[in-house]
């Protein structure tokens, strides 16, 4: 996708803070931290969210990043995962992205 910020930060022409990356998955902070840890793990492939068709291979891999993120940030007292999917959910970028929060005690906030 030509236009997608995300498609080029995976492909690494927009900068970002990788914390993990395979052939398949990224994985990099978030500009806007909404907790002391909030990275965005994101396909490479474009889809615009988790119900669009994305492979049961590419899921499995951002489950794994997310295990990567949460060893690397040292989450071990637990973290939020969180798919926006659509407008009406707050969803901003319509690459489909998982935001993994934490670094402090979450509550009910939602995000
Ligand atoms: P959402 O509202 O679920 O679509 O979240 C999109 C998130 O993406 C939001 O928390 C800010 C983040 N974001 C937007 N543009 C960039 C960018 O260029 N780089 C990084 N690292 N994050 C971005």
């Amino acid at each position: 996708m030509d236009d997608c910020i995300f498609c080029k930060i995976a492909a690494h022409e927009i900068p970002s803070t990788v914390v993990y990356e395979d052939d398949l998955v990224m994985a990099f902070d978030d500009l806007n931290p909404q907790a002391p840890v909030h990275t965005l793990v994101i396909p490479k492939q474009h889809y615009a969210n988790i119900v669009d068709g994305v492979p049961a291979e590419t899921l499995a891999a951002m489950t794994h990043a997310i295990q990567e993120v949460a060893k690397a940030k040292g989450l071990d007292d637990g973290f939020r995962v969180i798919a926006n999917t659509g407008a009406a959910a707050g969803q901003t970028v319509m690459h489909f992205h998982m935001h993994v929060l934490g670094g402090k005690d979450l509550g009910e906030n939602l995000l």
